[in-house]
């Protein structure tokens, strides 16, 4: 008795839903009624249609009957009615047999009197193309909008029945459809939606320019956008049928922050109820394993995440859910409906979506950094630089309220990392390591653009631009630069061999690519002028890379101090971190020597082997001069320096190591040429504090020097 109950009330449920079929059918005007001025909307919602002018009944493409249009004054008029104002989606189709291709045809139009261009909010027009034939879709979304058309790829042809509709969905593309085949389609420039209260009117417009000259038949209108599977089944007779779940909230794909949901959807137009299918992997989903199944029901919603629901111990951050609905109504064979896997995903507690993104290049130097906050973060720590290593590794922090970080201007063609750690009150979300490339060209070039004191033996180098190629021009004279080579990219440096002192040279680099029209680029005109000394050392090359990359260069393994050797030497050249050359206390540039000294063991120093600047006769230079400065607290010890580990010059000053600004030391060379040392071939200089001779148990100090240079006699 209970199952038959049961049983009587899904039938009259089914029989309801059965007399709407396709709900997405708004308006369907079959022309079959064969005389009269009236014809009516067969899809039941009323939308009977007026014939004006002198449409004429004659046999029709689908069913009994047409009307014929003259070109002179005939058209429908539908009326308006709110269900005919589509504000999300719309297709229409419709049978149409063109006698000329001479003009514009208006098939289907919701527009009040005027021309493209005139305002309008919210009508449209379906028509055909003068002279072409091709089908288009004006549409003007608001007052002061642009009236946009888009037009079909592919044309109808005069003479001939075809069967034509355009598909829309707000946002999306505007589709067009000849005889059940895509005839192109465009993106959507404007937002769609129809608001106006005008008649829906088939073959003419409002202000009777341009009547049809030809056959109508079967036009419908529907509030959805068909698929293209749909409107070739339409166009061999078959109407469509939407008997899948449609329309998903949250949005296929969306991000969901939070950790329960309420999922819902739009019911196909025969369901009776619902198999919803719920899990965080794709395949089971999909195949409907075990564990996904949640249910038959007949509620278009569904909550997971919350106890006694679905997942009840919450939805869990940083995962992809996937979800499926089967629509099912048993009177129907081909029940149930197997609906499309959708998915959302909950926000991981880590920061995500870094912008720029992660391995961007071509970055701006003056790159503004963004995130999205981990799920549930309330501070934010950044963590910058230009070292893998040191950024994964970095600790401490201080944490931010904001969502951005400006790093300040950054150097060309250089690759920078950063992290950012989430912190959501509870713990910290170390987050990973991004990295992104900054735009290449001229900035990163060395000696820099304008640079004084350069050493006469430089070798320029630049960051690479947009070419795949360079030109390099170099000399004295800047109206007539020589052409000195090319390279590709990947080589950018440029020997120019011995300069002279004091002099001004000038260089630029065009970039070349034979795959650009506009190429080659002239890069911009750069300067540098030679020193008029020879530099020793002035610690502007040594970097931080690791031993062994590249191009690395470690203070610490040119200068060799007592770090391996404490017994007899208590200097420590360099930073205990990076960067290891100091870059603070500096007497000029970026870049001077720390050393710290220990006299327990009686002396501290540190030498540097000479691979150039070993001839220290040229231009008749007579003068080592060497910068220095010491600490507040450092004990007093000594200054001296020593050529070829032999020959010994001490700084007069015993307070020497005390001085806390820089100070000049200027040793005549002649000293060191007496001790028997030959100044055209040098082998290494050493800087130290105490008696090297004779050793005694000292103090302790730090000192930095900078700027080891050799002068000419003053002129
Ligand atoms: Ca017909
Ligand atoms: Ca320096």
């Amino acid at each position: 008795m209970c199952r038959k109950l049961v049983y009587l009330a899904s039938f009259v449920f089914v029989l309801v839903l059965v007399s709407n079929v396709s709900a997405g059918l708004v308006a369907h005007w079959e022309f079959d009624e064969g005389s009269g001025v009236a014809t009516v909307d067969s899809s039941g919602n009323g939308h009977d249609g007026t014939l004006q002018g002198d449409p004429q009944w004659v046999a029709g493409m689908v069913g009994s009957g047409a009307l014929s249009f003259d070109g002179s004054d005939g058209l429908v008029d539908v009326g308006h009615d709110e269900s005919l104002s589509m504000m999300d989606e719309l297709t229409i189709t419709v049978w149409v047999k063109v006698s000329d291709l001479g003009t514009y045809y208006f098939l289907v139009c919701k527009q009040p009197s005027g021309t493209a261009g005139d305002n309008y909010p919210g009508n449209y027009e379906f028509r055909t193309e003068a002279n072409t034939g091709a089908l288009q879709f004006g549409h003007q979304e608001a007052e002061g909008e642009q009236y946009t058309f888009y037009t079909s790829e592919t044309s109808i042809t005069a003479g001939q029945w075809h069967h034509v509709a355009v598909s829309i969905t707000k946002g999306e593309l505007v589709e067009f459809y000849i005889d059940g085949i895509s005839a192109g389609s465009s993106e959507q420039l404007t937002n769609f939606g129809v608001l106006n209260d005008e008649p829906v009117r088939i073959g003419g417009r409002k202000d009777g320019y341009s009547f049809f000259n030809g056959i109508l038949d079967d036009v419908r209108l529907y509030d959805r956008a068909l698929s293209a599977v749909q409107i070739q089944k339409l166009y061999n007779g078959n109407p469509p049928m939407f008997t899948i779940a449609e329309k998903p909230t949250p949005a296929d794909g969306a991000l969901h922050s939070n950790t329960w949901v309420s999922i819902s959807w739009g019911a196909g137009d025969y369901a009776v109820s619902h198999d919803v299918y719920l899990g965080d992997n794709y395949d089971d989903v999909n195949s409907g394993a075990e564990g996904t199944f949640r249910g038959n029901q007949a509620d278009t919603f569904f909550v997971a995440g919350f106890p006694g629901f679905a997942f009840p111990d919450g939805l869990v951050p940083g995962t992809t859910y996937y979800w499926r609905i089967d629509e099912v109504n048993d009177t129907e064979l081909d029940s149930p409906w197997k609906g499309d896997v959708w998915s959302f995903s909950i926000p991981p507690k880590t920061a995500y979506a870094p912008k720029p993104a992660n391995g961007a290049e071509s970055v701006d130097v003056d790159v503004q950094l963004s995130w999205t906050g981990g799920f549930g973060a309330k501070l934010h720590t950044v963590y910058f630089g230009d070292n893998f290593d040191d950024v994964s590794n970095a600790t401490g922090g201080l944490p931010q309220g904001a969502l951005t970080y400006t790093p300040g201007t950054l150097k060309m063609a250089k690759t920078y990392y950063w992290r950012v750690d989430e912190f959501d009150v509870v713990e910290t979300h170390k987050g990973d390591v991004w990295s992104f490339t900054t735009e290449g060209a001229v900035a990163a070039l060395n000696p820099a653009n304008g640079a004084v004191d350069v050493t006469q033996t430089p070798v320029l180098t630049w960051a690479p631009g947009s070419g795949a190629s360079h030109e390099i021009y170099f000399g004295a004279d800047a109206a007539s630069l020589e052409l000195k080579g090319s390279g590709n990219l990947g080589s950018e440096s440029y020997d120019p061999g011995q300069l002279e002192w004091d002099t001004t040279y000038y260089w630029r680099v065009d970039e070349a690519n034979n795959a650009s029209a506009d190429s080659p680029w002239t890069g911009p005109l750069w300067s540098f002028t030679t020193a008029n000394f020879l530099t020793v050392d002035d610690f502007e090359s040594y970097n931080d890379l690791n031993e062994g990359e590249p191009g690395s260069n470690r203070i610490y393994l040119a200068w060799i101090d007592g770090f391996d050797n404490p017994a007899v030497n208590g200097s420590v050249v360099g930073n205990a971190n990076p960067p290891f050359a100091e870059q603070t206390i500096v007497h000029s540039g970026l870049q001077s020597m720390p050393m710290a000294y220990d006299n327990a063991v009686g002396k501290s120093e540190a030498t540097l082997t000479l691979t150039s600047t070993r001839d220290w006769t040229v231009n008749s230079v007579n003068t080592l001069t060497i910068w220095f400065r010491g600490e507040a607290g450092n004990a007093a010890e000594t200054l001296y320096v020593a050529l070829n580990d032999s020959a010994v010059v001490t700084n007069d000053n015993p307070d020497a190591a005390l001085g806390t600004s820089w100070t000049v030391w200027n040793i005549d060379l002649m000293r060191f040429a007496d001790q028997g040392v030959n100044l055209a071939n040098v082998n290494s200089i050493t800087l130290g504090l105490g008696n090297r001779s004779n050793p005694v148990a000292g103090g302790a100090g730090m000192i930095y020097f900078d700027d080891i240079r050799l002068y000419p006699p003053a002129p």
